[in-house]
């Protein structure tokens, strides 16, 4: 097998080859043995089904129906969009068709930031590839999907066991007409702190290898250096670098001096001078008010010569209205989720948004009966997920006061839950703006927002308020990324530190004031390569070099995970998160045109160690598993 693997390989047919192919096509080396990989499914299956899914209560398993689908013909290619513009007249050609548009442009959240902000970055590539086909071609006059980024990379790995790449390639093949987009936290990349450049640099590169056309770009605190490589590395790539400008405070407020009309003017022009093809405000908590908008983009509209971009949460309920008012100043795109995945902490509805401006001299660009017939698909998915749902039920104006993003509400409570501070939320709410104040009025954002949320945390804990932090500071030890923070490791603050809370918090520690990417080391990714190679015993994609970069033992728990368990991705979801009922078949498509059939059988007793055999069904023949029950 392995000569015909050789020789049917598309590089070996093409002549391309030389002593490197081996080399650099590690799946010639992959024989997936088919047997194997239904005997580590059946372990997951019975795991699971044991001893439950982190996260998920363990209950017994739900029915869910079928998802509806929208009767589209996908039996064709979809009709052209985005990507075939940027093809065929790249990058200019993209701007130039953009600012042409009359009506408003949308970026569809639905497979990102949606279920960040609703469902803890939960749904699953599976889900996703179930209405691929479908959206490309009900969706396909979008600007773009937004696809990956943020969280999702993180997530894909440490929760789902899943590849994120995977999920890239093969979006990619299902949707081939409209622009893939990308969130990436600058200097950040898609973790949680710097990265040394030639990281930034080769994430990019691999992830337009891999599909991605919009690289939105943002800094946690506003400081354009951080943003500046990764703005650089997109244009290099050929992709379009959309560099945004994080919305903080309210530039209707006069007595919040520190973020006017004219700062986010000041850093318009700084961006556009840098590099960007398309100006994006990222509006992360929802705090834009709609006046404000119709004020912010006229400003910007008339500063810069780029598209303008806007992204925000509806959290407040605002949301319509909001883009209504950027709409009427003239913004070019705005990013919106599909009905069911939207509002509250995700992004406005597209279908909402479509019938607010129905009528207007800009209408949305898109068609609201495809949005409401795909939306059905993702209510019914969204049901599998229903123990990552945050609990909130209304909009929240408190947002206007505590500026927490969409993503980070839930998360910090329960944070706060983890620690014993469950009962006293409305006090690390009110905490979480003072620390804001107190830190100077910082931009709050992945992975500033996180530095606030720890202080906050540990203030109300440890029963610390302003004066007290800096009059008992120095015989207190802070958390980690509170020192960070001031040492300067996530970049400099716009109006710099407070000096008297810096001094305090780091002691005798110095801080840097130049970007952290300039002093540290560059990755080698050939010791990473061989570091890697030896611990899995196999060779090792470049995109599994990075992944590794970014999130070492992330990784390394999910190539365990890997091992043990095989491909688990390709489960449907409520067998992933419940496994089986007694009695229950599933089929499961382990590759193109193979199918597995399993049906759990029967559950023994456990033995005295704990351990249970579990007895499944598999294509018909009887198998048994060992599972150590560890409730
Ligand atoms: C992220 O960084 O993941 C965000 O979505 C920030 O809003
Ligand atoms: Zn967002």
């Amino acid at each position: 097998p392995f000569l015909e693997k050789v020789v049917k390989h598309p590089s070996f047919i093409s002549g391309q080859f030389n002593t490197s192919f081996i080399d650099s096509t590690p799946e010639l080396f992959m024989f997936p043995n088919r047997k194997d990989r239904g005997t580590k499914l059946l372990n997951y299956i019975g795991n699971v089904t044991v001893n439950g899914f982190p996260g998920v209560e363990q209950k017994s398993k739900p029915v869910f129906g079928v998802p509806r689908k929208p009767k589209l013909d996908i039996s064709q290619a979809p009709p052209t969009g985005t990507k075939q513009i940027l093809e065929t007249q790249g990058v200019e050609g993209v701007i130039k068709w953009v600012k042409e548009q009359q009506g408003v442009l949308l970026t569809d959240t639905t497979f990102r930031d949606a279920h960040q902000s609703l469902l803890a970055t939960r749904v699953r590539s599976h889900d996703m590839f179930g209405i691929a086909k479908e959206s490309a071609e009900g969706m396909h006059n979008l600007f773009s999907f937004e696809m990956w980024g943020g969280a999702t990379f993180d997530v894909a790995y440490r929760f789902l066991k899943e590849s994120p790449w995977d999920r890239l390639l093969k979006m990619r093949e299902m949707i081939p007409n409209v622009l893939f987009q990308m969130l990436f936290r600058g200097a950040n990349a898609v973790g949680y702190k710097n990265y040394p450049d030639n990281v930034i640099r080769e994430f990019i590169q691999k992830s337009a290898d891999a599909g991605i056309d919009v690289f939105r770009i943002f800094d946690s605190l506003n400081w354009i250096k951080g943003m500046e490589v990764a703005i650089d590395a997109t244009r290099q790539s050929g992709k379009i670098a959309e560099a945004a400008i994080c919305y903080t405070g309210d530039i209707l407020d006069d007595s919040r001096a520190k973020y006017t009309v004219q700062y986010y003017k000041d850093m318009a022009k700084e961006l556009e001078a840098a590099g960007a093809h398309i100006l994006a405000i990222k509006d992360m908590a929802g705090l834009l008010k709609p006046e404000a908008a119709y004020r912010l983009i006229s400003e910007l509209k008339s500063t810069v010569d780029l598209p303008i971009h806007l992204h925000s949460h509806d959290t407040s309920g605002n949301g319509i209205y909001m883009y209504a008012k950027a709409i009427d100043a003239g913004v070019d795109i705005v990013d919106t989720a599909l009905g069911s995945m939207a509002g509250l902490t995700s992004q406005p509805s597209a279908s909402s948004l479509s019938y607010a401006m129905s009528g207007s001299n800009r209408e949305v660009i898109g068609d609201i009966d495809a949005f409401e017939k795909i939306s059905y698909y993702w209510e019914d998915v969204r049901k599998y997920y229903q123990d990552f749902e945050s609990g909130m039920m209304s909009p929240h104006t408190e947002i206007y006061v505590h500026e927490m993003p969409g993503g980070q509400y839930s998360n910090l409570q329960q944070q706060a839950k983890g620690v014993g501070l469950g009962e006293r939320w409305e006090e690390v709410k009110e905490m979480y703006s003072r620390v804001n104040l107190l830190f100077g009025d910082v931009v709050k954002v992945t992975p500033s927002s996180k530095v606030v949320g720890d202080m906050a945390l540990f203030m109300v804990q440890n029963n610390l308020d302003e004066i007290s932090v800096i009059t008992r500071g120095k015989t207190i030890d802070f958390p980690d990324s509170v020192i960070e923070f001031f040492e300067g490791y996530i970049g400099q603050p716009y109006g710099g530190f407070p000096e008297e809370l810096q001094k305090v918090i780091l002691k005798d520690r110095e801080a840097i004031n130049v970007r952290p990417g300039e002093l540290l080391e560059p990755v080698d990714f050939t010791a990473v390569k061989e570091l890697l190679f030896n611990q899995l015993g196999r060779p090792v994609t470049s995109q599994e070099i990075l992944a590794y970069t970014l999130y070492p033992k992330v990784f390394e728990e999910y190539s365990t995970t890997e091992k043990n368990f095989g491909d688990v991705s390709v489960l449907d979801t409520p067998t992933f998160l419940y496994g089986l009922r007694l009695g229950e078949e599933v089929e499961v498509e382990i590759e193109v045109g193979k199918t597995l059939i399993i049906k759990l059988v029967s559950i023994g007793e456990p033995t005295q160690d704990g351990n249970r055999v579990i007895y499944f069904e598999l294509n018909g023949q009887p198998r048994e598993v060992i599972i150590q029950d560890i409730n």
